[in-house]
């Protein structure tokens, strides 16, 4: 590629070092987003929940949407991610927390309005960097209409610094979009608007791996294909998982080549033609643990700092025995509280900056 190719790319580069410079999960992280709980609350119910969130969930999110998680769960799980974040900078990357914030005020649309918004424990959810571009999302659940208010002051300081920075359409989330009362065949969302969670994406380079999903529909991805540009891929994979939402516990590529899958839900796919692909284990977790909004698989949502390093739950055993054999360097971070809000280390960071480029990966044929 010759020098004025590159210059065309990157027209607004000023500098050799983007401050938001991100293309796959496994280069090596410089800067990271790590989630904070305080402040959360119960969501608000909306039907379309029923088909990813577990059923002990149903009455408790019907009752209790917009009041506050209970103290002691919130604060345990909070000195998890505090635990996280000084792990992370003990290796020498810089973390940055959204600011402490109060999620429980009530908001309406002309359409409609719930009792909350949620948490900004979950930023993966909301936020997806592309190379040097970081893109809010459309999320489908309307009590999340506002989460991106916490990260605004980080969003903001980026732009300032050089980043590119997109908001997909603010979606309406009226009724139309939703696909409830035994009117849909597969998804709980409609094609009415562009949706998605961010989290429903994997990169692996050039190429993007996507799942379709309770939150995320094909106007969505479709949306997002269009907005990076051909310079990248968009793939939509089958997965099995009936109650799919959000791909990073279904499938996480640790290295070039290496991909780990959850052995109920990943579908062979010839993308990973040549990867070496293994199976996480079970979880760990003790099955009365309390789970408020998804499955013990975030057991395998994991965030890597290198090739080589990946940081990983300390109980989570086998996984840390398989990660061993593979040849990677675990770091353990106590994190099973920080599980019952719905995720683990992958879910409650953006990795804003790794050091390297978009390089291709995938066997795209
Ligand atoms: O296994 O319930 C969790 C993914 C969270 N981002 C599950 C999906």
């Amino acid at each position: 590629m010759t020098v004025s190719s590159l210059a065309q790319n990157h027209p607004q580069d000023h500098s050799p070092a983007r401050v938001v410079n991100s293309s796959n999960e496994w280069d090596p992280l410089e800067e990271v987003i790590v989630g904070r709980l305080s402040g959360g609350v119960f969501p608000t119910w909306q039907e379309s929940m029923r088909a990813t969130m577990p059923p002990e969930s149903w009455r408790l999110f019907q009752e209790k949407g917009g009041r506050p998680f209970p103290q002691d769960l919130v604060d345990a799980a909070d000195e998890e991610l505090d635990g996280l974040a000084r792990a992370l900078e003990a290796e020498g990357v810089k973390v940055v927390r959204p600011a402490p914030a109060d999620h429980a005020g009530e908001f309406a649309t002309p359409h409609w309005r719930s009792r909350g918004g949620l948490y900004a424990a979950m930023p993966r959810d909301y936020l997806i960097v592309v190379g040097d571009t970081i893109i809010e999302s459309p999320m489908s659940w309307r009590c999340r209409q506002f989460e991106g208010d916490a990260f605004r002051p980080l969003l903001k300081s980026y732009f300032d610094r050089g980043a590119r920075w997109l908001q997909a359409p603010r979606p309406q989330l009226t009724d139309e979009l939703f696909a409830t009362g035994g009117h849909h065949d597969r998804w709980a969302v409609t094609e009415f608007e562009p949706v998605f969670d961010a989290a429903d994406f994997m990169r692996f380079g050039r190429d993007i791996v996507v799942q379709r999903s309770h939150v995320t529909n094909a106007f969505g991805i479709r949306w997002l294909q269009r907005a990076v540009g051909s310079a990248y891929r968009v793939h939509t994979v089958e997965v099995n998982d009936p109650h799919a939402m959000h791909i990073d516990a279904t499938l996480l590529p640790l290295a070039p080549g290496k991909l780990l899958v959850n052995p109920e839900r990943y579908v062979h796919n010839k993308l990973f033609d040549g990867w070496e692909i293994r199976k996480a284990p079970q979880p760990a977790l003790p099955r009365d643990w309390p789970m408020f909004f998804c499955s013990p698989w975030v057991s395998m949502n994991m965030l890597s700092l290198d090739e080589r390093t990946v940081v990983v739950e300390r109980q989570e055993e086998p996984m840390i025995e398989l990660l061993t054999d593979w040849g990677f360097r675990c770091i353990p971070v106590d994190f099973r509280h920080v599980y019952t809000f719905g995720g683990s280390f992958h879910c409650v960071t953006v990795d804003v900056r790794r050091r390297g480029g978009a390089g291709q990966y995938l066997d795209v044929g």
